[in-house]
């Protein structure tokens, strides 16, 4: 029996594969037989790229998938697609504290504008949802330089930036003046650099009630924040509403579509129109503008005027209600994707200078518009030429061409589609590895497909979405893998796992914990060894280590009534020894990873006995990890 009928799926080219790699073997002097499995793995790489991550084996790139309306960011490993990790950021997290520390709830306080913390100071200090749709990795000359990942808040105008090195998030901003932000990129050169905010929704600037149904007085801002700081740079009021944004690779200009240049309160209106447009923002102008204070300060913040006739933006139109924008990786081509018009406009950046200096009308920026299919949402890039589209109506990823487009454009007979691949089904964004950055390999193609009807086993009415995996590698995309997801994937970035470098034990000097250092050295603590209840008046530090299997502290007193705060700090220098710190009846928990210190404040209200035990399984002991808070009843 000969190979090719043992594995019919075999075809010549491949089983010329296998003749070749044992005629070298056999030349090398490796010698003996080889073995079957060992020659059809060969043969498996030389056709397509080989998706299977066997038992042991890791995955070569990382994927940042947002977590939509859950409001976290899960880390998914890239050809298999397993989930590694999820990070909370917007949303409660019962494993981790998120959300209940007072090392989480700096951060998710911290970057609250004034009246927003005077509107949750009766509904418990933080929000409680986020929509996290825009996952995008800091760059340094043109890809990534695995320092930060930012991604929008489209519920409650906020951004956040993640911390890749312990994979945290350490900052969240609130946006004045600002109602929503939908699209989200940053700066790709020379690094990042600004964070660039897309405004969706116009409402009154202040939006203080004097202003209802107005609407010819509703105003969309875009805003640039500085990555490294974390504060707004600053603002423009912009005509109409902006959608997604995208950046250049010269480091000069950013886009961004607008689907209601209408300025409609309602469906009809937001579609009235045939064409909408692309604003581009011409970023030396407008920080040249800033530096000579011309602007307004609104909300704290300086906001320019960037509405028609203005300096720093030119309005280009494009057909119906444009959606994703996306800069190719050959840095000259940009496309706005058409959504309700089935084509997409293609840009070539380098024609901007003209354009802002008036020197050429805003369509002569246009060297291409394919028409591809019904609903283009979002293109994706191979590095080879190639572009990906998303047509969310046909439920197909469309493969094209770019020169072709543009040779088409021209008025050459030429078809610049190469394929059309089904996926199931309806998609939104997809991905290419690396595809974000001037690296773009053409490996793999994600489609973050809205549903999954069919695929899966059934969980009731509230079905997965479905994240499937294509081998872009030779002339035909090769749909291999599908994977279920929950709420909601509405972007993702594919970052070669060389650019990325988490730690595994924190450094003890981390600011992360810093407040708790910080009064441990107040209170004449050291944290790595020190187990001791300090009490000022009515306030109770309790600190603990933890060290498999125990915590520092048997049991602690308390009085009903008191401002507990117990701080544990995980001794354990030990990759993946996790310790947890969990009160019975009391609400809470927190994850203490090795070398950490975790604090949680809270009111013992409650008089009795509360065991408080370790929620991560550390040890064989793990169960015996536990202790006692013994709250002292109020003299009646
Ligand atoms: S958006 Cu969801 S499919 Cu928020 Cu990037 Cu296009
Ligand atoms: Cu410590 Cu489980």
């Amino acid at each position: 029996m000969t190979t090719e009928e043992k594995h019919p799926l075999f075809n010549r080219r491949q089983l010329l594969g296998t003749t070749a790699f044992a005629a070298a073997a056999g030349a090398a002097g490796v010698g003996g037989a080889l073995t079957l499995s060992g020659a059809t793995a060969t043969a498996a790489r030389a056709e397509g790229l080989n998706h299977e991550v066997k038992p042991g084996e890791l995955d070569e790139y990382y994927v940042f998938v947002s977590g939509g309306q859950s409001g976290e960011i899960r880390v998914v490993g890239l050809p298999s697609m397993r989930e590694l990790m999820r990070i909370p950021v917007y949303n409660r997290c019962s494993a981790t504290g998120w959300g209940l520390t007072n090392e989480s709830r700096k951060v998710l306080t911290d970057g609250l504008l004034p009246q927003t913390r005077e509107f949750l100071s009766t509904r418990g200090g933080v929000y409680h949802n986020g929509d996290l749709h825009h996952p995008h990795p800091s760059f340094t000359d043109g890809t990534y330089d695995g320092r930060y990942l930012f991604a929008n808040d489209k519920a409650n105008t906020r951004v956040c930036r993640i911390r890749l090195d312990v994979m945290k998030c350490d900052k969240i901003i609130e946006l004045p003046n600002q109602h929503t932000v939908h699209g989200l990129r940053v700066q790709k050169y020379p690094k990042t650099g600004y964070v660039f905010c897309n405004g969706e929704d116009r409402v009154p600037i202040p939006n203080d009630g004097k202003i209802l149904d107005d609407s010819k007085q509703y105003h969309a801002v875009f805003t640039a924040v500085d990555g490294e700081t974390m504060k707004v740079a600053w603002q423009l009021i912009v005509d109409g509403n902006l959608d997604n944004v995208d950046a250049d690779y010269q480091g000069k200009y950013c886009f961004a579509t607008c689907y209601n240049s209408e300025e409609g309160v309602n469906l009809p209106e937001t579609m009235a129109k045939d064409q909408d447009w692309v604003v581009v923002f011409n970023l030396k102008r407008i920080e040249d503008a800033v530096a000579r204070g011309d602007f307004k300060e609104i909300g704290g913040v300086p906001v320019l005027d960037g509405r028609h006739g203005s300096a720093y933006t030119r309005y280009i139109p494009v057909s119906n209600s444009p959606h994703g924008m996306n800069t190719a990786p050959d840095g000259i081509h940009v496309v706005a994707n058409g959504k309700l018009s089935p084509t997409v406009t293609v840009f070539d950046v380098r024609k901007f200078d003209d354009l802002f200096e008036d020197k050429i009308q805003p369509r002569d920026t246009v060297v291409a518009e394919p028409q591809l299919g019904l609903g283009p949402l979002h293109t994706a890039f191979d590095g080879r030429g190639n572009a990906y589209t998303t047509l969310f109506i046909d439920s197909q990823i469309c493969k094209w061409n770019i020169e072709d487009a543009i040779r088409a454009f021209k008025g050459e007979k030429v078809d610049p589609i190469r394929q059309k691949l089904d996926v199931q089904y309806q998609p939104g964004h997809n991905h290419t590895s690396m595809g974000q950055t001037k690296d773009a390999d053409g490996k793999w193609l994600i489609s973050l497909n809205k549903f999954s009807k069919d695929r899966y086993l059934n969980v009731g009415p509230l079905k997965p979405e479905n994240d499937q995996l294509i081998d872009i590698s030779g002339d035909k995309m090769v749909l291999v893998h599908d994977n279920p997801t929950f709420a909601e994937p509405h972007d993702a970035t594919i970052v070669h796992s060389s650019k990325i470098n988490p730690v595994s034990v924190w450094k003890r000097d981390d600011v992360f914990f810093a407040d708790a250092v910080a009064q441990a050295k107040k209170d004449n603590i050291d944290l790595l060894s020190d187990s001791q209840v300090i009490r000022d008046g009515n306030k109770v530090r309790v600190y603990m280590t933890s060290a498999a299997p125990a915590f520092g502290l048997e049991s602690f007193n308390v009085k009903q009534g008191d401002e507990v705060t117990v701080y544990v700090t995980n001794i354990d220098d030990v990759e993946d020894l996790t310790h947890g710190f969990s009160i019975v009846n009391y609400g809470i928990q927190m994850e203490v990873a090795p070398q950490a210190t975790a604090s949680v404040t809270f009111t013992a209200d409650k008089p009795g006995v509360y065991w408080y035990y370790c929620s991560w399984f550390c040890h064989a002991m793990h169960m015996e990890m536990q202790g006692r808070m013994l709250v002292e009843p109020k003299a009646a």
